[in-house]
């Protein structure tokens, strides 16, 4: 039997026991947490447990080949190669179980994330980038199986970035693009088309990952011949292998149980996608899961006892440590002391978590119960409120919501009564909650001093003379500049790079600025978000082109589920500066139409979605975004690459800026809320309605997200006292959020003279050509009418019916 461990480098016999005790420590380290952790699920002291037990071996392999500037993108199984690498203590996992609010407790999301997710910090305090070639890392796991793929192809493609481009400062991020992204899935996840996408796209692109699968045989209770064809990922993905001719992925077939074998295959993985920049999968066989899939249910349900007695026999940890003394690295003895020292760490681990995680609440109770007691002491309801004191003495380990149920509910039994007693119950439970809320609510956004809505307006500037030109080249001449002066800044898309996008928005750049700067992709939406993602993660300031605002319904996923929370999982411990560029509004046909901004809105909170008028204004918003660091969606307006707009002198410049409304047309008579190409019907029908003597104030709401944060539509509706707003969505999608907005929000009710209103397209999708278009969406006599109307029902006399 081949025992070194070491492909490369010969090492002495101590070296190489201590090497493999050390892993062995690891994996009894990992087990051990594992089992306590399905107990405090158990025994109700958290509310969720998924472990890493049947994995650790090839973890620990992955580990040892795992280089400083590194990038993991993987899923909830992977405590064992985090606790390898010293990225997460016994102790962490215990707080993440029990969802610790204190960041420094918790430190892989301060108890936003169920336990399982993992993370390190690519961003000091102030928000700026560390050095991330002199750390492992870690990039923000989700839930959703498959859900890291996309990222994972992207932070390798940031490596081949790294290597070619010339001029781009690399210091922080890369060292001559030498860092593998390591990419992990469960064998059921393979079959979700977020994994077959990424393997294809990362074996066109031929960029820097190693995948290793976890073939434990299941996905929860459903057995392989569900997941793949031929019941075999690896055979299944043959075809993705390399050749002598062509072009393709390294493949290799490793059993989870052989030591040696694994670190092998993760040396050899590694070398050939650091080295060669050649993608690798790792199909790892013979896993096991000795505690069944999670907490939720027992794998004895719907595994066969054979099955089952199979599992046991090959244990990854088992059969590691038989193969230890088979080999005479160590003694029997040896083992049972690692084995016993750890138990007891992990167990005093479990218990300072626990404590700690208590202390502050029972501390906080402590002076609850002190106040209720004084406030109960004189108020006529004495007995309520002593039934609510009692009850929150009996909690022994009170949660904060105990508190603030408790509190809030005493409070309405003082109903009436004034006392210095009440005054303080007050004063704590504002306080309370003031410094409670954060700990859930921060981090949506950027709160760093160069947020999107804090980067200052910079007006386009124009000569006497401005030349009109097409909107198009505004975009293109904007690009050109934004290239130039950000050396790191990328776009991608369909159809992007050779001939400059469809609408020729990028014309005649990947001339000058190379194919892989302005690059065509395959079509697949969901990867194009994917390289972004990941380029963004590593400092990079990738643009990604969805070609058509209907379909980034493929990439919604990714985009709600891994970039717009981002910052907010990683408690503003990880960014993801990516911008999404996509053209729609105001087209002709079901998918071609353009407007599905409130399924935007709703899902991508945590990115700006703007919605420019025109070229100009979207080149700012391009401008504006390059100069601060958080994600956004920018849907340029596809009928307005053609129209003509005059050309400003300080392109890559100017700045739009983000969160503010613009008023296009003073009027005294209602105000007309609209954005995107529809505004151009809107200006049109206020010109139209002057003439029957209605005075309309046109506001273009510009960004949907954030909207109108200094109110200016509040001011407007204060002047005419009558709102409507107008736009091409659904009824009750856009439009609804922004009367939201204006109405609750702003307060705009206390001014208003008729019922405020929207106007939007019809509940259906959009029909086909000039007259689908008419009878779909809302046209300029639909407009016209609807205003009219709101006028004819306060003064009749002066607007009489129309028809
Ligand atoms: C998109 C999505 N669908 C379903 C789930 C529920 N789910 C969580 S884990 C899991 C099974 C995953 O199995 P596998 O990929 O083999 O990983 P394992 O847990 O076996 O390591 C499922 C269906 C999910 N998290 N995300
Ligand atoms: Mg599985």
């Amino acid at each position: 039997m081949d025992i070194s461990p070491q492909t490369s480098n010969d090492i002495s016999f101590d070296d190489f026991k201590t090497q493999i005790l050390n892993d062995y420590k690891i994996a009894v380290l990992s087990r051990t947490c594992s089992l306590m952790g399905r107990k405090e699920v158990l025994t109700g002291k958290a509310k969720f447990g998924i472990f890493g037990d049947g994995k650790e071996l090839p973890q620990l392999a992955m580990a040892r080949s795992f280089k400083d500037g590194d990038f993991r993108s993987g899923y909830y199984r992977d405590q064992t190669f985090m606790m390898a690498l010293g990225l997460l203590t016994p102790k962490d996992l215990f707080h993440a179980l029990y969802a610790t609010t204190d960041i420094a407790m918790e430190p892989m999301s301060a108890g936003r994330q169920m336990g399982g997710h993992y993370v390190t910090y690519s961003l000091n305090e102030d928000g700026s980038w560390r050095d991330l070639t002199k750390q492992k890392n870690s990039s923000a796991d989700i839930s959703c199986t498959a859900g890291q793929m996309p990222r994972l192809l992207g932070l390798a493609q940031a490596s081949k970035m790294y290597r070619h481009l010339k001029n781009i400062d690399s210091s922080k991020f890369s060292n001559n693009g030498d860092e593998v992204a390591w990419g992990t899935i469960g064998n059921a996840s393979t079959s979700e088309g977020m994994f077959l996408e990424t393997i294809n796209a990362g074996g066109v692109l031929q960029v820097p990952m190693v995948i290793s699968i976890w073939d434990d045989g299941y996905g929860i209770s459903v057995p392989a011949e569900y997941h793949a064809t031929k019941e075999d990922i690896s055979e299944m993905l043959e075809g993705f292998r390399r050749t002598e001719e062509k072009q393709g992925y390294e493949m290799i077939k490793v059993k989870g149980w052989d030591y040696t074998a694994l670190m092998h295959a993760y040396e050899n993985a590694s070398d050939i996608a650091r080295e060669e920049h050649v993608p690798v999968i790792i199909h790892v066989t013979e896993l096991t899961q000795p505690q069944g899939h999670s907490s939720s249910g027992s794998h004895e349900r719907y595994k066969s006892q054979e099955r089952l007695e199979w599992e046991k026999n090959n244990d990854c940890n088992k059969r590691f440590r038989e193969w230890i003394l088979e080999t005479g690295i160590t003694s029997e003895e040896e083992l049972k002391n690692i084995e016993k020292n750890i138990s007891k760490e992990v167990r005093s681990a479990k218990k300072e978590a626990w404590s700690e995680y208590l202390t502050i609440h029972k501390e906080q109770k402590k002076v609850l119960v002190r106040l209720l007691n004084e406030v109960s002491a004189k108020s006529p309801n004495k007995n309520f409120i002593n039934k609510i004191k009692n009850d929150l003495i009996a909690i022994e380990e009170p949660l904060k919501k105990d508190l603030a149920v408790s509190s809030r509910k005493a409070l309405r039994y003082l109903l009436g009564e004034e006392s210095t007693a009440k005054d303080a119950l007050v004063r704590w439970t504002d306080d309370f909650l003031n410094t409670t809320q954060p700990k859930y609510s921060t981090n949506l956004y950027s709160e760093a001093s160069n947020s999107a809505t804090n980067i200052s307006e910079i007006k386009p500037i124009y000569g006497q003379h401005p030349e009109k030109v097409d909107g198009r080249i505004i975009l293109r001449d904007n690009f050109d500049k934004l290239f130039e002066k950000y050396p790191n800044a990328l776009v991608f898309g369909e159809d992007t790079g050779a001939i400059g996008d469809v609408n020729q928005g990028l014309e005649g750049l990947q001339k000058k600025y190379g194919k892989l700067r302005i690059a065509d992709t395959g079509i697949r939406e969901t990867t194009i978000v994917g390289q972004g993602t990941g380029m963004a993660l590593r400092g990079l300031r990738p643009i990604a082109e969805i070609q058509y605002l209907d379909y980034i319904y493929y990439a919604l996923a990714t985009l709600t589920d891994d970039v717009a929370c981002l910052r907010y999982r990683t408690f503003g411990k990880q960014k993801v500066p990516l911008i999404i560029r996509t053209r729609g509004h105001r087209l002709e046909g079901i998918w071609h139409s353009g407007s599905p901004m409130g399924s935007l809105i709703h899902s991508l909170r945590g990115m700006y979605i703007l919605s420019p008028r025109n070229m100009t204004q979207a080149a700012g918003f391009y401008n504006t975004l390059l100069k601060s660091d958080e994600p956004a969606v920018i849907i340029e307006s596809l009928n307005g690459y053609r129209l003509k707009e005059e050309k400003p002198l300080n392109l890559g410049e100017f700045c739009t800026p983000i969160g503010r409304v613009e008023t296009l047309r003073k009027g005294s008579d209602i105000t007309l809320v609209s954005y995107g190409s529809t505004l151009r019907i809107v200006l049109q029908a206020a010109e139209e309605l002057k003439e029957v003597g209605i005075d309309a104030e046109v506001v273009d709401a510009q960004t949907l997200l954030p909207f109108d944060i200094n109110h200016d539509t509040l001011e407007s509706v204060k002047k005419t006292n009558r709102l409507l707003v107008i736009d091409e969505d659904v009824p009750g999608g856009c439009a609804a959020y922004i009367l939201n907005e204006i109405i609750e929000k702003q307060g705009a009710y206390k001014y208003l003279d008729s019922a405020p209103q929207t106007l939007t397209a019809k509940a259906h999708r959009p029909a086909y050509g000039t007259d689908g278009d008419y009878f779909s969406k809302p046209n300029l006599e639909d407009i016209f009418e609807r205003v009219y109307a709101i006028l004819h029902e306060s003064n009749p006399e002066e607007y009489p019916e129309l028809r």
